[in-house]
């Protein structure tokens, strides 16, 4: 799939904010600093649909982009949204701010009737965190796991790839059907692949 329309269509922080669940639904996931903004900009072909920060921490909100495009058989047209949740793993927030982020993601995760997978991002050079592997944990039990991608590929060399994939693999507890896709939004790179999964999931459930 190419991607030839997106735009932001609605910021929320309750589910009564939720746009109309009419088309499908793919949430990113993911700790702050992690490259979500990048990736979202990546794969729409968009310079600035997300803004890319330095400082991380600075997303308390669910947004839901609207996505539109041509599918690989260059005919059929699909319409779905990419919801970016929430970033994780922000030492400097307080508990009840901790405490609004974890009300805010269950509600989505949980109860989001045409939410169809999370693709959960993960920095290519580090073994995931706590978190990470909580967050993981998480989406295997709602049925939400099995995407992985690991982002800022640029940062390390063919051999080091494939050994910290295999780490990343090892630390989720992934099954072998499950696919960690290396992505770059320096190198703009990795984007292809995830648009081939993002359009199989959707098109599979239909
Ligand atoms: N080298 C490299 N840096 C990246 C890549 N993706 C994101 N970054 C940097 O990582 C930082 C956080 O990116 P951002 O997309 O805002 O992360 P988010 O908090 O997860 O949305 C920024 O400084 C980006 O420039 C990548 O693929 N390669
Ligand atoms: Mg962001």
């Amino acid at each position: 799939m190419k991607i030839s329309k997106s735009e932001l269509e609605t910021v929320a922080v309750k589910p009564a904010q939720y746009p109309v669940p009419e088309v499908p639904e793919i949430a990113f996931a993911g700790r702050s600093n992690v490259g979500k903004s990048s990736l979202l900009n990546l794969i729409t072909g968009r310079k600035s649909l997300a803004r890319v920060s330095g400082s991380p921490g600075k997303t308390r909100t669910i947004n839901f982009y609207r996505c539109g495009g041509k599918a690989e058989d260059g005919e059929t047209y699909i319409e779905f949204r990419i919801v970016d949740l929430p970033g994780y793993g922000f030492a400097k927030i307080s508990r009840s701010e901790s405490e609004k982020w974890g009300e805010m993601m269950e509600s989505y995760l949980e109860h989001r009737e045409n939410l169809l997978k999370v693709v959960q991002l993960v920095d290519i050079r580090h073994k995931p965190s706590a978190q990470d592997v909580q967050m993981y944990d998480y989406l295997r039990y709602f049925g939400l796991d099995g995407i992985v991608a690991a982002t800022k590929a640029d940062k390390v060399s063919g051999n080091e790839r494939a050994r910290n994939i295999r780490m990343i693999r090892e630390t989720l507890g992934m099954d072998k059907k499950d696919i960690v896709i290396p992505v770059s939004a320096l190198k703009r790179t990795g984007d292809r692949e995830l648009l081939q999964t993002i359009e199989s999931i959707i098109t599979e459930q239909e």
